[in-house]
């Protein structure tokens, strides 16, 4: 009997076989989960489908987090097939690339709301939208990074959302903890995916974590699965509003 046996939940956020969310849904699978997935757009249907599929999920929707009806939806959706769920696992983030490219102080009022609404207020629509039919014990994971932290070059607007992202995942936790639910993030090191090839100097930064980081290397898409598995399971029952590194150690190591 795996770790997550009996335990059902979505995962959104799989663009590709090289998504982050990939890695999560691979380690669950493992584990005895089962998985509801959602999809973007047609274009990312076509590649998210089979992926899904070849982790026999029966349930597989659209989902662009920008549209509240959509995502209730898709809620709806699992209530009737599932009636509860146990986990939820967020890994989506959008910021226009020109944002990403110009100086900082050059961010558009737009950009700055685009980013932020995909990246960070999609966290508190989808726990709202979730929170009625999770189970007690249930867990919501999300994906951060350093430069929430740090400011890190070429990350600028997407920093400020991954921090209003970690600020929510410790208002949220203190909300619905209550109701027996956790919800924390995994900061991750540099992974090479699709949203990776939109932040400048990206192979840069994986030069430096090879370089400057405890364990003298990246980190893989397994590893974040491996800590999220561990984050969704009853293994981190007393774990909440945390910020987990998967980064080899780099986020405490000198500069
Ligand atoms: O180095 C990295 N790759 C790191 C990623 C380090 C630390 C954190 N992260 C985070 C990202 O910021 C993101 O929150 O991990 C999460 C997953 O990102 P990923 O696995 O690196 O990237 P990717 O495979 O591209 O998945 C993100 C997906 C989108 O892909 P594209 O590239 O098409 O934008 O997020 C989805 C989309 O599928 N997405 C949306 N989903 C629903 N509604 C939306 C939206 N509006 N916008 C983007």
């Amino acid at each position: 009997m795996g770790l997550m046996a009996g335990k059902r939940g979505i995962i959104v956020g799989v663009a590709n076989n090289k998504s982050i969310a990939w890695g999560v849904a691979q380690q669950l699978k493992e584990a005895g989960a089962e998985i509801a997935f959602t999809y973007l757009n047609e274009a990312l249907e076509k590649r998210v489908r089979p992926l899904a599929e070849s982790l026999g999920s029966e349930i597989i929707l659209p989902c662009d987090v920008q549209d509240e009806a959509q995502l209730e939806t898709v809620f709806a959706e699992l209530e009737k097939r599932w009636g509860k769920i146990d986990f939820v696992v967020h890994a989506v983030a959008f910021a226009n690339r020109e944002d990403l490219k110009n100086p900082f102080s050059q961010t558009s009022r737009a950009g700055f709301q685009l980013a932020l609404d995909i990246s960070a207020y999609s966290l508190i629509s989808m726990t709202r939208a979730a929170m009625p039919i999770m189970n007690e014990g249930g867990s919501i994971i999300t994906m951060t990074y350093l430069g929430a932290m740090r400011a890190i070059p070429g990350y600028n607007i997407m920093g400020v959302a991954k921090a209003a992202l970690e600020a929510s995942v410790r208002y949220l936790a203190a909300e619905v903890g209550e109701q027996g639910v956790r919800v924390n993030a995994i900061s991750a090191g540099p992974i090479k995916t699709l949203a990776a090839s939109g932040v400048g100097n990206f192979n840069e930064k994986l030069r430096v974590m090879e370089k400057r980081s405890p364990l003298k290397r990246t980190v893989s898409q397994e590893e974040v699965g491996k800590a999220s598995l561990y984050l969704l399971s009853d293994l981190a029952s007393g774990v909440t509003g945390e910020v987990h590194y998967v980064d080899g150690g780099f986020s405490i190591a000198e500069g």
